[in-house]
């Protein structure tokens, strides 16, 4: 009998693009990203995407000192594949935002494969109030932000992770990114297998229909050579774009970085409960979710 396919669940658990004011489920100080990272891993998620944030006012962190709390529970805590974000926020400096990944050397770090515009101001329209004054400059000034992510800074961050052994999570918000990413893998200096994140429903990259996902992916089968893909849909497309997803074959990322949501008009209280509800589709599929070990083999991570 032929054995169940295994789908990997990465949680992304708090992110840079959410505010306090947004969600009260959504993990702000070091203790709280701990312990939703540690909750989302024992519901099934193999993979915890980290991001902190200035335990102060929840504003977004690149800061080690930040960081290291974090990373000392969960890891005492789970076997899962840590992945340190080199995103960090898409208002911080790529100098800022690659720290952790060059203090921390994780078997596992997320590698933006494009420069592009990041709309975050459609979200002011639904709050009237923030609890803290960025929150909203946050939102406003993304009318006129590029997340920077130039040949040279890809490089660069390419650089860091072969020098230390950290493999990536290639974010591909459009189809030029599988075109950039295709060039590095040319180059040699991006080697399968590739684990490649296709990213779904931002203002500013590729939109959340299930064409989107279709051009991807066939863009992807086209372009790239030993690939494993994973599907990140923003906000409502979530879970739909996911589903579709694991029945042509991908992985899976959830979590509170990417929507607050587990249903229409209905807040996620943990990161855990969206890994749940995906965890039981996958399933009810037929297919299992990967665990830790398996994930590593899969994306031949150092451990
Ligand atoms: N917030 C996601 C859409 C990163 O951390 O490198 C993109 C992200 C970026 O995860
Ligand atoms: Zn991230």
């Amino acid at each position: 009998m032929a054995k169940p396919r295994k789908v990997i669940i990465t949680s992304a658990v708090t992110g840079a693009i959410h505010t306090p004011t947004m969600s009260p489920h959504l993990p702000i100080s070091q203790d709280e990203i701990a312990d939703a990272a540690i909750g989302a891993a024992e519901a099934g998620a193999s993979i915890l995407h980290l991001h902190t944030r200035d335990p102060e006012d929840g504003r977004p962190s690149q800061n080690p000192e930040h960081f290291l709390p974090v990373l000392e529970k969960v890891s005492s805590n789970t076997d899962s594949v840590i992945n340190i974000t080199t995103g960090g926020s898409p208002h911080m400096t790529v100098e800022e935002r690659m720290q952790p990944v060059s203090t921390f050397k994780p078997e596992l770090a997320s590698l933006n494969m494009g420069s592009m515009n990041f709309g975050l101001f459609p979200m002011l329209e639904k709050y009237p109030e923030f609890q803290n004054v960025w929150e909203r400059e946050h939102l406003a000034n993304s009318r006129d932000l590029v997340f920077k992510n130039t040949f040279a800074d890809i490089e660069r961050i390419l650089e860091i992770g072969s020098s230390n052994g950290t493999r990536f999570e290639f974010e591909c918000y459009d189809i030029s990114h599988l075109y950039n990413l295709a060039h590095f893998q040319g180059r040699g200096l991006a080697q399968g297998p590739l684990f490649v994140q296709s990213v779904f429903g931002l203002l500013g990259g590729i939109g959340g229909h299930p064409e989107d996902l279709m051009h991807m992916r066939r863009t992807a089968d086209r372009l790239l050579d030993d690939f494993q893909w994973s599907i990140l849909g923003a906000g409502k497309s979530q879970q739909p774009l996911a589903t579709m997803g694991v029945t042509m074959g991908s992985h899976i990322r959830v979590g509170l970085e990417d929507s607050l949501w587990i249903g229409p008009g209905k807040l996620a209280e943990s990161n855990a409960e969206q890994v749940m509800k995906m965890r039981a589709i996958v399933e009810e599929l037929g297919m299992e979710v990967a665990t830790p070990a398996e994930a590593r083999l899969m994306l031949d991570l150092k451990g």
